[in-house]
């Protein structure tokens, strides 16, 4: 590990100067699929045990996305027991447009889960019922049609079966297909494409850590014989110092102009060795060559050379929300699930108002109502009345890696749980009424390395009307880390009830990428999007 990659990169997807920046999904959405109709791209992610499941994005571009919903937004198509530990749920989508429609595959990795198929007319939802797939028993599927209707179901192994997707029957038994390299770890994510005259089988080997690579072979009929491509691993990162690293989990999609580009997870690790990721693993974009009728695709860069078409961009999201709306925007994910009674937008109306289940985030069912953390530096706040409860804003991992800092009683607590320790950081008695609780999330600055740095630091505290801020306390964000927690997620930051109902005014999440080391923004600094 060398000081380079403890340099910050860009997070917030741009495009000028003929360059576009990565990650274009900063923050936790990995296992990114992508399909085109016409001008306009959808791209698919993993939400593990988020609710609502699956975040479903529009583009006209590939380089700007824009949230459009959620394919399981309905508890009807989504459970995730409270016994299901974090980082099972919702694995590795597949979205593919065929036929006038929209098909979504994907795993719930959940007691009582499995595979399944959502399908739509119009992607931002409604989504269909799942059908079940119950004979198909691994991870990651892939839907592929071939000319005669025929549709094929490519999973992690490598292995298919052919499916009726209508009714989630599976015809004739599996086959085993191609397994990468030679004894590489976990052959999974596989894609299947008929391009020209070959099929295409594109997988991720190698697993999702510093290993991760992606792979192709190619064959004359969806079921084989498949001949690996000689250029194989096509994509690594892994044993260089590149800022992006676990590149892997890819689809391709052939933009209107007839020129390809991959998607892809990866990760931007931060602080000194080994590296910790905190935001999770983001989706990144990559161009595609064909040469001798393989795909080519070179490394994977923060800053890239833009595609030749205009730029599309979206609106900007608003720092705050003020809570004002009918519904919940769905970029707001809950832990597992979000049960009516948990939460109400007209309790008092302009406030989000949130209802006491587990007792606190270590629980499985703490009621918490929070958003992807997307950028290496940034600012959140949240105006919170908690004198009908206790509860706060949150900055979490997992049930066992978890910062926060909470109002009730008569008094505010920074507390931070890691692993088997929970400790109260710091107390301070406040007035009636509601308070203003903030974290600064601080990346170092470029050249601020040693072997041990931590990849950012958090501040917690209270902002004062006048905007004076009392910070109570700072801790190393190593500890909420996917390299100290393990899984397979990132920081999701938010509010919770921790007892009776917390009503919440406003929440505000502003990019700081700019932000200093000591907590001042330098002039000019963009609040971003
Ligand atoms: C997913 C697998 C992977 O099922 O991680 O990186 C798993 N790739 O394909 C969970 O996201």
């Amino acid at each position: 590990m060398t000081p380079a990659q403890a340099h910050p990169t860009p997070g917030t997807a741009g495009w000028s100067g003929g360059a576009f920046t990565n990650p274009v999904l900063a923050g936790l959405h990995p296992d990114p699929s992508v399909c085109r109709v016409g001008d306009d791209y959808y791209l698919a992610c993993s939400s593990f045990e988020y609710f609502p499941g699956v975040p479903i994005f529009h583009s006209r571009d590939l380089v700007h996305w824009e949230q459009i919903g959620n394919v399981l937004d309905r508890p009807g198509q989504l459970v995730l027991p409270a016994t299901m530990p974090s980082s099972a749920g919702i694995y590795a989508p597949t979205l593919r447009h065929h036929d006038g429609r929209f098909w979504l595959i994907v795993t719930n990795c959940a007691e009582g889960g499995g595979n399944l198929i959502c399908t739509a007319t119009d992607p931002a939802g409604d989504w269909s019922d799942p059908v079940r797939l119950p004979g198909i028993a691994g991870i990651d599927p892939d839907l592929a049609w071939d000319d005669d209707g025929t549709c094929w179901c490519t999973y992690a192994g490598i292995e298919q079966v052919r499916l009726d997707p209508h009714t989630g029957r599976t015809l004739g038994p599996p086959r085993r297909l191609w397994s990468g390299a030679p004894g590489a770890q976990a052959p999974e994510a596989p894609h299947l494409y008929r391009i020209g005259d070959f099929w295409y089988l594109l997988i991720a080997e190698g697993g999702t850590e510093r290993g991760h690579a992606v792979s192709i072979a190619r064959a004359p009929a969806p079921d084989g014989p498949y001949e690996p491509c000689p250029a194989n691993p096509i994509l690594t990162h892994r044993g260089t110092n590149r800022p992006i690293q676990n590149t892997g989990h890819a689809d391709l999609v052939e933009a209107a102009d007839g020129t390809w580009w991959m998607v892809l997870l990866g990760v931007r690790p931060g602080g000194g060795t080994p590296g910790w990721h905190v935001l999770g693993r983001e989706t990144f974009l990559a161009p595609v060559t064909w040469v001798d009728d393989w795909p080519v695709v070179g490394p994977v860069e923060p800053v890239m050379q833009a595609p030749p078409w205009p730029a599309h961009p979206v609106p900007a999201s608003p720092v705050r929300d003020d809570f004002d709306a009918d519904g919940l925007h769905p970029r707001w994910v809950s832990v597992r699930s979000r049960p009516a009674g948990s939460w109400s937008l007209t309790e008092r109306p302009g406030w989000l108002t949130l209802r006491a289940r587990g007792a606190s985030l270590d629980e499985p069912d703490v009621t918490f109502v929070g958003r992807r953390q997307q950028d290496l530096s940034c600012r959140v706040r949240t105006l919170v009345d908690a004198t009908g409860g206790r509860g706060g804003l949150a900055v979490r991992l997992d049930e066992r890696h978890h910062y926060e800092i909470e109002a009730g009683d008569g008094e505010v607590r920074v507390l931070a749980r890691i692993g088997s320790v929970l400790s109260t950081v710091a107390t301070r008695p406040v007035g009636a009424g509601p308070v203003c609780l903030r974290v600064d999330v601080v990346a170092p600055s470029p050249g601020d390395w040693h072997p041990a740095k931590e990849p950012d630091v958090l501040r917690f505290g209270i902002e004062a009307a006048d905007g004076t801020y009392d910070v109570l306390g700072t801790l190393d964000g190593r500890y909420l880390s996917t390299e100290v927690a393990g899984g397979f997620t990132g920081r999701v930051v938010g509010m919770y009830a921790g007892s009776g109902s917390v009503r919440f005014d406003w929440f505000d999440y502003e990019p700081r990428d700019l932000v200093r080391a000591d907590g001042a923004v330098p002039s000019g600094a963009e609040p971003g999007r």
